[in-house]
Order: C-alpha cells, then structure tokens, then sequence
C-alpha cells in the first residue's frame, strides 16, 4: 500500500529541501499568514505563491512565511491536511502536460466551524501579520444595493450578538478587537475574492460591522485603532482551479509516490497583481512572479469583466445544453461564438485595460484557457452562486453600456442562461443561496419580461443601470428563445454574430 504524504515521508523521498523536512514549531517566530477560506483555489494560489517566495527568501537569508489555513464551512480540508503536516501537491494540467508541485508552507488548518475561538485567537497572535481570503463573493455577506455587509442577514446577526463568530467578517473584527486589547500589532487584510475594489470593499464591511456592535464606546476606540493600523490592499488573483477529483490523486500519487489526500487540480497559469499596501510586511511574493502596483482596479475589473463574465455565459449556455464541463461548452461553436461576441461587443468597448494590455489579446487567451481539455472545470461549479456573481462580472459593463445607449445583447444572454437555470432549470448539483427566494418571487408574475425583472430585483442585480427596461426586454427575448428551442438560440447567435451593439 502506498504510504501518505507527512514530512517524514516526503523526507525520506527526498521531496522536502532541508528547510521544509522540520514541522515548524508553534513556538517560532516566523511570520504568519492567516487564511479564511482555505478551499482548492487559496491552495493552488496563495500558498504557492507563498511557497515559492520563501524559496526565495530562503537565498536572500529571509525569513520565510508560514500559513494556517481557516476552512470556512466543514472539516473536511483540516482532516486531509492535518495528518500529512500541512503538505499537499498541486496538480497543474495542460494540453498534454502535467506538473506536480509540492506545497511545503502550511502550518496547520484550522476549521472554523468547530474551533471558532482557536480562529479568533490566530488572528489576533503578534506571528499573524497578515489575514487573507478566498471565502467566496457569497461569504462577506453583502447588501448589494449598500455595497457593505448586510447587517440584517441572519448569520451576521448572529456575530453581532456575541456568539462564536462564524462569518469571515465576524471572525476578522474578533480577532481585530483581541489583537487590539494585546497590542499585538499592525495587520493586512487582503481580500482575494472576485469582487471590484476588493480591499476598499472587505474595509468598509469591516467598518460597517464595528459601527454596529453593540457598546458604542468600544466600537468607536475599535474604529480608531483599525485605522490607524491594519490596511486592506485590493488585488487581482487569477487561476483556473477545479474541484480535486480522483484522478488528482491518482496524479499526485504518480509523482510522489506516496498518497496525498489534499492534492488540488489546476492550470499551469497563474497571476498575481497587488497594491502594494502591508502593515507589517508580507512575503517577497513577487520573487514567484506575482506583480505589485498603481494598476491593480484596472486588472480587476479587466480579469473581472472579460474571464470571470466569459465563464458565467459559458456555465449557463453549457448547463442549458446538458454539457458537464467548461470546455466543452467552449467548444461548442455557437456557445464560443457568443462568449467572443460578448468580450468584442459588449466587454471591450467600455473597459480601459491596464497600462498596455490589449484588451482583445487578454480575451483571446482567457477563451484558449477556457478550452483546456485537462481541466475538467464543472459548468455547475462556475455556474453557481449567480445571483452573488453576476452583479460584479456583469454590472459595469451593463452600466456602461446603457449610458453610452447601447443594449449589451450578450450580457443579456447570460443573465438568460442564468435566470433559465434558477427557474426551469435546478439541478441538484448547481446552487445559489438566494434560487428559493428568486423563484417564488418570479412565480407570481405574468410574462418573460416581469419574470426576469423581479428576478433582478429580489436580486438587487443591475439596479442602476440606466433604461433597466431595454436591458430586461433583450434578457427576456433571449429567455424565450431558451424556453423555446435551442435550434432557435443557436440561430439567433449565428444571426446576430458580428453585428454592432443594439441602440437604444
Ligand atoms: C470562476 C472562478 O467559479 C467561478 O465562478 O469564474 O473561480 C475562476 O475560475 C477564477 O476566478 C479564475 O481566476
């Protein structure tokens, strides 16, 4: 039988360099990065960006950084981790390649849901210096239409009362107040999430949340305290990360030779665009190519607006023609057409990309990584949580467009394909916390065009878009041409393919 990766194992391998054989002890001063929302995507990316500048670090006689990983929802990362000493591989796969990386920077993972106060005291140890994370646009609980966190959301409640925090917001500002009762020290939040103005974003959450604790005098002494020592850098993550499969340790266990639970899938691209914005240090992270500087908004909202939109359509058009992955709705002609129609006539003609990025180049790549056949990255993964999603890959663009007085039809498209999965549609596999809610309010009403309005409305989806109405119709019309026949969807892109943006 195989034996399972620890660092023991791996050592005796010869996979571990001298400075990755030892566990780091818990006593040593080595600086710490606490990570929320320790899934596949935080593994593949921030840890081996972590990992690759302590090498670095490591020649320039530097301290290296070490990660506790927090899961936010289950055990399950904790237990397949924790008997193997934090180490995991990262399975990068391409047409015709596979890399396998061993992962050697975590210390430990925590899960939230059963050591919440473990979590709280992470945050706030002097080792911790920075608190980042990945828990998903759903995660940070927001009101769409206040852009802040909901604070009349039953889980944020919760926090608010003084219970074991069991939101990332709640777990941040408890360890915030105990780091700031130990002067403990300044601290980076550095969100990672695929939200605009992530770190302007999770600070105002932060904020709101304080404002409302329950003793104003210690809120307020909390706010002062907050700013003048933690900051919230906004960044741009990007990597294509599914959910591990078997053949993922088949893989690792290929190249290792021992068995690895926690081995994660994905592509071999990676970026990294940061502000550069620590309180109290960070690792030499750019010695593992990821980049810091002025044109971090305009990456995300290019990564945003071109990857992440273009993912969403494809999910929705492939969901709807019952195909499972991303690429192989990329590869359906028609579904392909409609994602570069999108970028070409909706995305590009209201988005400034960063210092000399082309716009059309960076969309061509995004389509090529979409159609990587190794990938195996699910429609109802990328497809789920739209009513979180959409409001961010879709809404400036929309915005935009409609100022300008232009109907951005793909745009359009995809906000069918989506509201087509919520209503007619549920597969047990694809979710979205508010599909319930959206549903029921859709029932009530007579016709596409009210049925797809409501729906953004329960949604708060593209509220301030100028003539919401057009917007809503060419959703619509898509949307009863789903209802319909694909045959007649697929015409319809054919017929309008090439064409420019509709006037209003
Ligand atoms: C995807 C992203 O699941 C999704 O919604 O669009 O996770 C995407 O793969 C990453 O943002 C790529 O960087």
């Amino acid at each position: 039988m195989t034996r399972r990766l620890s660092r023991e194992t791996a050592g005796q391998a010869g996979l571990l360099s001298d400075a990755a054989r030892p566990q780091p002890a818990a006593d040593s001063d080595r600086p710490l990065i606490v990570h929320l929302g320790f899934g596949a995507f935080a593994r593949a990316h921030t840890a081996v960006y972590t990992d690759e500048a302590n090498r670095g670090a490591q020649q320039l006689d530097e301290p290296s950084w070490g990660i506790v990983g927090v899961t936010q929802r289950s055990r399950t990362v904790a237990d397949q981790l924790d008997p193997q000493d934090g180490l995991f591989s990262v399975v990068e796969q391409d047409r015709g390649t596979t890399d396998v990386q061993l992962v050697t920077c975590v210390e430990e993972v925590l899960s939230g849901p059963d050591q919440a106060d473990e979590v709280v005291q992470k945050i706030a140890d002097p080792r911790t210096r920075i608190v980042s994370l990945t828990v998903t646009e759903k995660g940070y609980r927001l009101d769409p239409a206040q852009q802040t966190v909901d604070l009349a959301a039953p889980e944020v409640r919760a926090d608010l009362d003084g219970g074991e925090p069991g939101t990332p917001i709640g777990q941040i500002v408890a360890g915030l107040r105990r780091r700031a009762e130990a002067g403990a020290g300044p601290l980076t939040i550095l969100s990672c999430d695929n939200l605009p103005g992530n770190g302007a974003l999770t600070r105002r959450a932060v904020r709101t949340f304080i404002g409302a604790l329950p003793d104003g005098e210690a809120s307020r002494e909390l706010l002062d305290w907050l700013d003048q020592h933690v900051t919230f850098p906004s960044t741009m993550v990007d990597r294509m990360v599914p959910q591990p499969t078997a053949e993922t340790a088949e893989l690792a266990r290929g190249a290792l030779g021992l068995q690895d639970e926690g081995a994660v899938p994905s592509e071999s691209f990676r970026q990294w665009v940061l502000e550069d914005a620590f309180a109290a240090g960070r690792p030499r992270w750019e010695a593992a190519g990821a980049t810091f500087g002025e044109d971090v908004a305009a990456w995300e909202e290019t990564k945003l607006r071109i990857l992440n939109a273009g993912h969403s359509l494809l999910a929705y058009l492939g969901r709807y023609a019952g195909l499972s992955t991303i690429c192989e709705a990329a590869e359906d002609e028609i579904w392909a057409a409609a994602c570069r129609e999108l970028y070409r006539a909706d995305v590009l003609p209201v988005l400034e990309t960063p210092g000399d990025v082309d716009g059309a180049a960076y969309a061509d790549s995004v389509l090529r990584r979409f159609a990587n056949p190794a990938l195996g990255h699910t429609t109802a993964k990328v497809g789920s949580d739209g009513s979180q999603k959409l409001g961010p890959r879709f809404g400036t663009t929309v915005r935009r467009s409609m100022e300008r007085g232009a109907v951005p039809q793909w745009a359009a498209l995809a906000v069918a394909g989506w509201v087509h999965d919520i209503l007619e549609a549920p597969g047990p596999e694809a979710t979205d916390p508010a599909a319930e809610r959206l549903r029921r309010r859709a029932s009530g009403e007579h016709g596409t065009a009210r049925a797809v309005e409501s729906v953004l409305d329960e949604a708060g989806l593209f509220q301030d878009a100028a003539d919401r109405g057009r917007f809503v119709q060419a959703a619509a019309e898509w949307l009863e041409l789903m209802q319909d026949d694909a045959d007649m969807v697929r015409q319809e892109i054919r017929a309008r393919i090439g064409k420019g943006r509709t006037d209003v």
